[in-house]
């Protein structure tokens, strides 16, 4: 298959990592026919106002507006409403900037009008000026919960980032309420892929509530282009967060054949950094080894060029 602009792409993402690639993808691929999957296990209610950390971080990457320093919340933001909430005696562990707060208040108020996620993402990133799909797994509520061994069970923000990822994970399981189906635009974007990426974003948390999502993993069994994914692993350590330390602790195995291992059965390439050649290699999954690491915009755009050009390759 020819890699030109009539590629339909479908990009599963997390937060940092997978904004980035997904940044670098939505640069070579016509806004009409990419459409990101984005993970809704990290949701929560906080103050009232529902929270989308990985939506919002994809949102605001392909919008060019993201904090460039920490990969999440938006460059120059301000941090007037947090002082206030101290002043009040509150320990605001969950840093929402000032311009940040508009997105988690429009969003509450919408879905509390009757919207769902999906509609109220489009609108959303419609306004920012993103022209490609941006889609919540589901519109039904999936969240990630952590049992630790020093504080219990966690709801994952406050594993994440009240607790720094320092607690011993023992288990990780999503909470449901109700129906967690695949979206209907969800559905139509993977079933009209020519190529699946699944972007360097961590596997058990990130990527993991994706595929728990009801009817997913079916639709991409269904595939009918090639699936990989990205290695979110860098010399064996991950990039940003704690995939690694998280594995290490679920005794899992995060070298390139564990990572072929974790998606059996749901991908066709594996790419992998350069830094990670001499570690243990799938037997039966291909593999790209290349330069992986996303610093500059360029990097971004080269690693979803060779990833884009390695799918089309797949497909033929
Ligand atoms: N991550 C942090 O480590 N500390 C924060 O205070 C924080 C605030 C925040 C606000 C809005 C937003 O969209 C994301 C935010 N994140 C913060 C990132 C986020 O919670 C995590 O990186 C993801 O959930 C993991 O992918």
């Amino acid at each position: 298959m020819v890699l030109d602009g009539s590629l339909r792409v479908v990009v599963l993402a997390g937060g940092v990592g997978g904004a980035k690639l997904a940044y670098g993808v939505a640069m070579q691929v016509t806004p009409q026919r990419l459409a990101i999957i984005g993970n809704v296990g990290d949701d929560f209610e906080h103050y009232g106002l529902h929270i989308s950390p990985d939506l919002d971080t994809v949102m605001y990457t392909l919008a060019g507006i993201a904090n460039p320093t920490t990969g999440w919340g938006i460059e120059g933001d301000t941090r007037q409403m947090l002082d206030m909430l101290t002043r009040y005696g509150e320990e605001p562990w969950f840093g929402i900037g000032d311009r940040d707060l508009a997105t988690h208040l429009l969003r509450t108020a919408w879905l509390s009008a009757g919207h769902s996620l999906t509609e109220v993402m489009a609108r959303l990133s419609a306004a920012l000026g993103v022209g490609c799909r941006l889609l919540p797994a589901t519109d039904g509520l999936l969240r990630t919960m952590v049992d630790t061994r020093e504080l219990g069970t966690l709801p994952f923000q406050e594993y994440f980032v009240r607790h720094r990822w320092q607690p011993i994970v023992e288990r990780i399981w999503f909470r449901r309420d109700g129906a967690c189906e695949v979206t209907r635009q969800v559905c139509q974007a993977v079933e009209q892929a020519d190529l699946l990426i699944i972007a360097p974003s961590n596997p058990l948390l990130s990527i993991g509530p994706i595929l728990e999502v009801d009817g997913m993993r079916d639709l991409m069994a269904k595939r009918r282009g090639p699936c990989i994914v990205v290695s979110p692993f860098v010399g064996g350590r991950a990039v940003k967060g704690p995939a690694d330390k998280l594995m290490r602790e679920l005794a899992l195995d995060f070298s390139p054949r564990g990572l072929a291992r974790f998606y059996a059965g749901l991908i066709d390439g594996l790419v992998i950094d350069e830094s990670d050649a001499g570690a243990p290699q799938p037997e039966e999954t291909p593999v790209l080894i290349t330069q992986t690491l996303m610093v500059s915009a360029a990097d971004k755009v080269r690693l979803a060029g060779e990833v884009l050009a390695w799918g089309g390759e797949l497909a033929e």
